[in-house]
């Protein structure tokens, strides 16, 4: 018997959850995880399907979390799933380079219908980390191509994430991401972070507060000239470090500052696309349209590894020249529009097109906003935000331990049976977007119990 099949998992419940994991811990180095705390009180996931997880026991996990932000159609739906078996059977891998498959270019021409106007050209990496660096590369090489080869220079933002690869860290501003690995790439600037707790807290939807924090690009180009910034790089709501929404303004004037210094604007949207927030992707909700525009998890669901960048149509010519034998963009992964991750995507743009999945989250932002902001005034809690059905709940550090309070509650929530995230001090609830309000009461409720025990 397989530990995943669900008869087996039913089994071990009626048998009083006999059924206990006892794997070897040692040789899995676990990604960004306290990998001895874990070691010793493992928490494992063994089954998904809808809102839920189940453990090896059996026990049921309400997933808070979507997964780590991927999941928006809930867990292992069946198009998605008939969609990677038939592929695996049909075709299991096509060379990337220099050969081609259907559904790599059928899945193109669907993604385009989705995005905002003018994002039109589409390169498919594996993960949030690739689309990142292929954008970042991208710029600088559009720059180029047009003739302005001293635009090297890329400018990120402080607290933002734009995953972990050499270019990401060096435009992100997580600073316990950045002074392990030393110098870093050279030649980056950051702007400062939006989040401003005195003026903005328990703002419902987009804070009052902070539109001119974008003319730190002003005193950039001041410092350091035009010609030679090739991109800034921003996530529309930054989620990873805790759910912090632009404020009223700030996206305009940033892409107003762009334009008028030829500097190109890049959304990394890995968290904020594919329905997220309400709309098919951060760019469209706030109209405001980048120059490039990366994502990943959602675009498949989180089923099979899958990344990409979106460019306009002036990008992608830019690199069209020469000799049509030779490679225009020297760029590419051995995975890029795998076959498997192509028809997973298929699979779950039908998916989100079928239960109008793109635009659920703003129906439900409502119920979720009143939820979360019933939490005002519970134990260390100093700050509740909210947009679409993303959600962030800051607690007071414990002082001289910071993060220890998100991560007890973390724990507690988890033997309560929800996943969440925290991130530091601030819990992130990210649902899958087929939420309902019996679910988001149970997380809500949870987590206000979770805050008295621990208090
Ligand atoms: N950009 C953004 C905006 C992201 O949120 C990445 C890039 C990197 O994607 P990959 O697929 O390489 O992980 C992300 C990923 C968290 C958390 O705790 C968020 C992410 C990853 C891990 C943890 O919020 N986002
Ligand atoms: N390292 C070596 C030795 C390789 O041959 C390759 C790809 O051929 C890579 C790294 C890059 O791997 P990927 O294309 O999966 O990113």
């Amino acid at each position: 018997m397989h530990k995943d099949d669900p008869t087996t998992l039913a089994a071990a419940e009626a048998a009083g959850n006999a059924l206990k994991p006892s794997p070897a811990m040692d040789a899995f180095w676990m990604p960004f995880t306290a990998n001895r705390q874990f070691k010793k009180a493992p928490r494992m996931l063994a089954k998904a399907s809808g809102m839920h997880y189940w453990t090896p026991e059996g026990r049921q996990i309400l997933d808070g979390a979507a997964g780590l932000w991927c999941v928006n159609a809930g867990h292992a739906r069946p198009k998605i799933v008939e969609a990677i078996a038939a592929q695996a059977a049909e075709m299991d891998f096509a060379p990337p380079f220099n050969m081609g498959h259907p559904k790599a270019f059928e899945l193109a021409e669907r993604l385009v219908e989705i995005t905002p106007k003018g994002l039109n050209k589409v390169f498919f990496t594996n993960s949030g980390s690739e689309a990142v660096e292929t954008a970042l590369k991208m710029a600088i090489g559009y720059h180029r191509a047009r003739g302005e080869g001293t635009r090297t220079r890329l400018v990120g933002r402080e607290r933002g994430y734009h995953g972990v690869n050499f270019g990401g860290v060096s435009v992100g501003g997580i600073v316990g991401n950045r002074k392990t690995f030393g110098p870093l790439l050279t030649g980056t600037d950051h702007l400062r972070h939006t989040h401003d707790l005195g003026k903005n807290a328990y703002s419902r939807g987009l804070p009052e507060h902070g539109a001119e924090l974008a003319d730190d690009l002003e005193r950039m180009v001041a410092l350091h000239d035009a010609s030679t910034i090739a991109a800034v790089i921003v996530e529309p709501v930054a989620g990873s470090t805790g759910v912090l929404l632009p404020p009223k303004g700030y996206l305009q004037r940033l892409r107003a500052i762009c334009d008028k210094h030829g500097i190109l604007l890049i959304f990394d949207e890995v968290i904020t696309g594919f329905g997220r927030l309400g709309s098919p992707f951060a760019a469209g909700h706030f109209g405001v349209t980048p120059d490039l525009m990366t994502v990943a998890k959602g675009i498949s669901n989180g089923s099979v590894p899958m990344g990409a960048v979106f460019a306009t149509q002036a990008i992608h010519d830019a690199f069209m020249t020469g000799p049509e034998h030779v490679i225009e963009f020297p760029h590419g992964y051995t995975y890029s529009s795998h076959p498997l991750a192509c028809a997973a995507a298929l699979g779950t743009l039908d998916t989100y097109a079928e239960e109008g999945l793109l635009t659920r989250a703003a129906t439900m932002a409502p119920v979720f906003e009143d939820a979360l902001h019933s939490l005002k005034g519970a134990p260390n809690v100093i700050d509740v935000r909210n947009i679409g059905l993303v959600g962030g709940i800051e607690l007071t550090p414990i002082a001289g331990q910071p993060g220890k309070r998100g991560f007890d509650v973390l724990l507690a929530c988890w033997e309560r049976g929800i996943l969440i995230r925290t991130t530091g001090d601030t819990i992130a609830l990210s649902p899958p977007l087929i939420v309902e309000k019996t679910h988001i009461d149970q997380l809500v409720g949870t987590i206000g119990e979770v805050l008295k025990v621990t208090a």
